[in-house]
C-alpha cells in the first residue's frame, strides 16, 4: 500500500506526461503540485522545453528554483492545459479548490486554459461537495459583512475568517479568505453564483463545471483517469 504523500507523487508523475514540447500550461499550487514540479523540473534538465503560468507566489517560486520557464498571463492567449491539485472533487467534476489560499489566481488561469486536469489522490473524491469548508475570497473592508450575508442569506452554518501562525491570513493579492461551513453543496454553480452576488466576494473556491479531467490515485498503487 502507498502512502499518502506516495500517491501525490505517483500522480504526479503520471500527469506531467500531458506536458509535451512547446505547449504554454498552467501550474496550479498545494502539496500534491510540488510533486509535479519536481517531475517537470527534472524533464527540463532532459531538455523538454515549456512555458508555465504558476498560479501563485509559491509556484512561482518553486517553478524558478527548478528551472522551468515562466511566462506572464497577459503575454498568452489561451493556455493549452492547466494542472492542478483540489480540495474535494464531486461528481461531474465540481471542484472545492483554494485550502492553499490561491484560488482567485487557480481560477483566473483555468479559466484561461483548454482544459483543466485535476491532480488528487482518493481522500479528495466525494459524494457531496462540503465537507471541506469552501474558502470565499473577500476584501478586507467590511469583510464582517459578508460573512453575515452568507450565514444568513445562503444559510451557511459557520463562516470563519482564516488565520495562519496566529494572524490573519492575507491572500497573495491581498485579500482575506473566509472559510464557510455548508456541510453539503448540491447546486454547485448556483452557490457559486450567489455568492458572487454578495458585495466583497472577489472569488469562491467553487468550480463549477470547470474541470476536464481528474487524475485520481489510489493507496493499491491504480491511478484512474476520468
Ligand atoms: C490547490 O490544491 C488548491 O486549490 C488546494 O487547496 C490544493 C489542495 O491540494 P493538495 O492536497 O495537493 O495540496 O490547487
Amino acid at each position: 500500500m502507498f502512502s499518502h504523500e506516495e500517491i501525490k507523487k505517483r500522480v504526479a508523475e503520471y500527469a506531467a506526461d500531458y506536458v509535451e514540447a512547446g505547449m504554454t500550461i498552467g501550474i496550479g499550487t498545494g502539496s500534491t503540485v510540488y510533486w509535479l514540479l519536481q517531475e517537470l523540473g527534472k524533464r527540463v534538465q532532459q531538455g523538454l522545453h515549456f512555458k508555465a503560468v504558476p498560479t501563485s507566489r509559491q509556484t512561482q517560486t518553486l517553478a524558478t528554483e527548478l528551472g522551468i520557464s515562466l511566462v506572464d498571463l497577459n503575454n498568452v492567449d489561451q493556455l493549452v492545459l492547466t494542472l492542478d491539485g483540489a480540495d474535494e472533487v464531486a461528481p461531474g467534476l465540481q471542484l472545492i479548490k483554494g485550502g492553499g489560499g490561491a484560488l482567485l489566481q487557480e481560477k483566473i488561469v483555468a479559466a484561461a486554459s483548454r482544459q483543466l486536469i485535476i491532480l488528487a489522490d482518493e481522500s479528495k473524491m466525494v459524494n457531496v461537495l462540503g465537507r471541506f469548508p469552501l474558502p470565499v475570497e473577500v476584501i478586507p473592508f467590511g469583510w464582517k459583512q459578508v460573512q453575515k450575508k452568507i450565514i444568513q442569506q445562503l444559510g451557511c452554518q459557520l463562516v470563519e475568517l482564516r488565520e495562519k501562525n496566529g494572524e490573519t491570513f492575507v491572500s497573495d493579492h491581498g485579500h482575506y479568505i473566509l472559510d464557510c461551513h455548508f456541510s453539503q453543496i448540491t447546486d454547485t454553480p448556483e452557490l457559486n453564483e450567489a455568492i458572487h452576488n454578495i458585495p466583497g466576494v472577489v472569488e469562491t473556491g467553487l468550480f463549477p463545471n470547470m474541470a476536464d479531467i481528474a487524475v485520481v490515485g489510489y493507496a493499491d498503487g491504480r491511478i484512474t483517469t476520468t
